[in-house]
């Protein structure tokens, strides 16, 4: 037996795994609707893609898909705007997420009026082809696909997923990973919490002693790190090309301790005359309030939440508001600026509701709109602002008469850095345990009374990272959770059953395996 031909063999052999008849049992978030037909599509290196359609990222998206299916067939496949069997279509409309999927014995297309719903297509494709397609392994010289079609949108136009970037730094390797996992699940929005007590990881040109300082630990004393301009436009860029588009936040006014250990000024007691620290001219007598701190912040690496605040009366605080919120923007092309808000135990109550106003105003004035932790609802919510529901009802009330829609991310049901259960190593559990058919098993149109589907922009799920160090940690933490939360924010609640995915969760973990990736092998799925 010749080499070349044991390999024939074995070809052969493996593709016993492929499916029959055109189903879902191996898309997760599950479409709206699959049908099956006669026939089936054979995909090997005859096969070229069509781009149909121009549009920045037609191309990039033609050679992606191109990359993935040449993987799995051991031989590259080529690309054209003439002709092809394996199309991309663009059409026309304004239905920009929704996509068709169709495969018949001649051809197969996948069609959407905008970019992002022809990735999402892809997405649910590539999910039908081999699972040696999670590691680029050839497997087939020829693949069947069964014939049908597939029609999908998703429920909820914001599908996020945030990554506490502060607490543990994180580099833009480990970011793409996730940016890659977000992609697979048709998750649109990246949410990087950028800033904390225990790390400050956004380089600001304007004030560089933030990053020098501000970034240089992290929970656990360890030597933390931060993105330089370049990087963060290099993470922006690798999620825009995937269609997810990234929220920065920068969490004030509590929530500040690295920006505080920073620079001395921006803490409550400074002199107000001049908003600087210097012994020697500080001690306003007639100064009722702070009092005067000649000391920077000491950097903290411990977890506690909740005691750290910036000055908000300083006209100081305000400039470097600006400063930062200016920088950031401008390297972010996203609509939306994540303020924080949340846990600011020692500021003043009245402060707080003057410190959220004047943040969201500088917001605005860049153009962007603000996003906040549901406390923000306690302000006034500049028109269009959105707040982040995370666990107190009355704030996404509050939002929600104000006229501002509600993000849905509440602790018990979306924290991925909760335990499992009482035996989970890492995370924490003041929220909840949460189990996968937690995270899976609720509506987030009828989670807080009061607040539907109208009410609200989406659904996104929070990686904290007090106890996450390295890439194997989040994997434990986010598989398979943010496999629920993507089917949570795409699919129809009436539609979503939970047996039918724990079948395809089971399904998706032999793509996990394959990878190395160190999922949570819950007891509750059948894997
Ligand atoms: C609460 S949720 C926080 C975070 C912590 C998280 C830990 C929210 C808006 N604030 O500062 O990291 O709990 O689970």
């Amino acid at each position: 037996l010749s080499p070349f031909l044991l390999i024939a063999l074995f070809l052969s052999f493996s593709c016993s795994q492929e499916q029959e008849t055109l189903n879902d049992q191996n898309i997760i978030p599950l479409p709206r609707e699959v049908k099956s037909a006669k026939g089936s599509f054979i995909v090997d290196a005859s096969t070229t893609i069509l781009i149909e359609g121009r549009g920045e990222g037609m191309d990039w998206m033609g050679e992606y898909l191109a990359d993935k299916i040449g993987g799995v067939l051991g031989s590259e496949i080529s690309t054209s705007t003439e002709g092809g069997n394996l199309i991309l279509r663009k059409t026309q409309g304004d239905q920009l997420e929704a996509y068709n999927l169709s495969i018949s014995n001649e051809e197969i297309v996948i069609s959407s009026d905008g970019e992002p719903g022809l990735f999402f297509g892809i997405q649910s494709f590539l999910q039908l082809l081999p699972d040696e397609i999670a590691v680029q392994r050839p497997v087939s010289s020829a693949i069947t696909i069964p014939a049908g079609s597939i029609n999908d949108q998703p429920e909820y136009g914001y599908r996020g997923s945030m990554l506490d970037v502060a607490r543990h730094f994180f580099d833009v390797e480990d970011v793409k990973h996730y940016i890659d996992v977000m992609a697979g699940l048709k998750y649109n929005y990246l949410h990087l919490h950028l800033s904390d007590d225990q790390g400050w990881r956004i380089e600001i040109k304007s004030w560089p002693k933030l990053t020098e300082i501000g970034g240089s630990t992290e929970v656990g004393g360890g030597e933390g790190g931060f993105y330089t301009q370049e990087e963060y436009k290099e993470i922006v860029a690798y999620a825009a090309q995937r269609y997810i588009t990234v929220v920065p936040e920068i969490d004030m006014p509590g929530h500040t301790n690295a920006a505080l250990a920073s620079y001395a000024e921006l803490n409550p007691g400074v002199n107000p005359a001049n908003g600087i620290l210097d012994s020697l001219t500080i001690v306003p007598l007639d100064y009722d309030k702070p009092k005067v701190n000649p000391e920077p912040a000491e950097l903290y690496t411990g977890i506690e939440v909740g005691f750290s605040t910036f000055a908000t009366d300083l006209d100081l605080t305000y400039q470097f508001v600006d400063d930062v919120v200016r920088e950031i923007v401008e390297m972010t092309p996203g609509p939306y600026f994540h303020i924080g808000g949340d846990e600011s135990h020692v500021t003043d109550k009245d402060d707080y509701i003057k410190f959220v106003n004047r943040a969201q105003e500088i917001v605005q004035k860049y153009g962007k709109v603000s996003i906040g932790w549901d406390e923000v609802a306690t302000a006034s919510l500049l028109p269009g602002n959105i707040a982040q529901f995370w666990g107190d009802e009355d704030n996404a009330v509050l939002a929600n008469k104000q006229g501002n829609k509600v993000l849905m991310s509440p602790a018990k049901k979306t924290y991925m850095d909760m335990q499992y259960d009482s035996t989970t190593q890492l995370g924490l559990h003041w929220a909840a345990y949460i189990e996968i058919d937690d995270a899976y098993n609720w509506d987030p149109a009828n989670y807080v009374d009061g607040i539907t589907a109208e009410d609200i922009i989406g659904v996104e799920t929070p990686l904290w990272t007090e106890t996450i160090t390295n890439r194997a940690d989040i994997q434990y933490m986010i598989f398979p959770r943010i496999y629920a939360t993507a089917e949570v924010a795409w699919t129809p609640s009436n539609q979503r059953n939970w047996e039918n995915f724990e079948g395809r969760l089971a399904n998706a973990s032999k793509r996990w395996e394959m990878q190395g990736i160190n999922y949570y092998k819950s007891p509750k799925v059948n894997w």
